[in-house]
């Protein structure tokens, strides 16, 4: 009788603790859409690529050479709009309204200055 209720508790507790595990949170994401009207070749397309899969809390990115526009995935609590402009301008491109990086801009391979 004893060890049954022994096994009786250690089931109770077995159990409880396995209530207790922290339940895998789904953090959701947002998607944002920016404009890079300046991207004219692949190379550009991987440059921007590289940069905006480097900002944390980035969970995808496809920029599209034909639209001009990088669609990128994020964690909204690790990153934002704005950080994930930022990091295309400081490769040397203009992002939706904000102005590029001159230095960046001029260390571009040739074929992906536009002036
Ligand atoms: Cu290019």
């Amino acid at each position: 009788m004893r060890i049954i209720s022994i096994l009786f508790l250690l089931s109770f507790f077995l159990g409880c603790s396995q209530k207790n595990e922290t339940p895998v949170v789904e953090e959701k994401t947002e998607s944002a859409s920016i404009a890079v009207n300046s991207m004219v070749c692949n190379m550009c397309v991987n440059t921007l690529t590289d940069a905006l899969k480097k900002v944390e809390g980035v969970q995808t990115v496809a920029v599209n050479l034909d639209t001009k526009n990088a669609a990128v995935t994020f964690f909204p609590a690790k990153t934002a709009i704005s950080m994930l402009e930022n990091a295309i301008t400081e490769v040397g491109y203009n992002a939706n309204e904000k102005k590029r990086n001159e230095v960046a801009y001029e260390q571009l391979p040739g074929c992906c200055k536009t002036e």
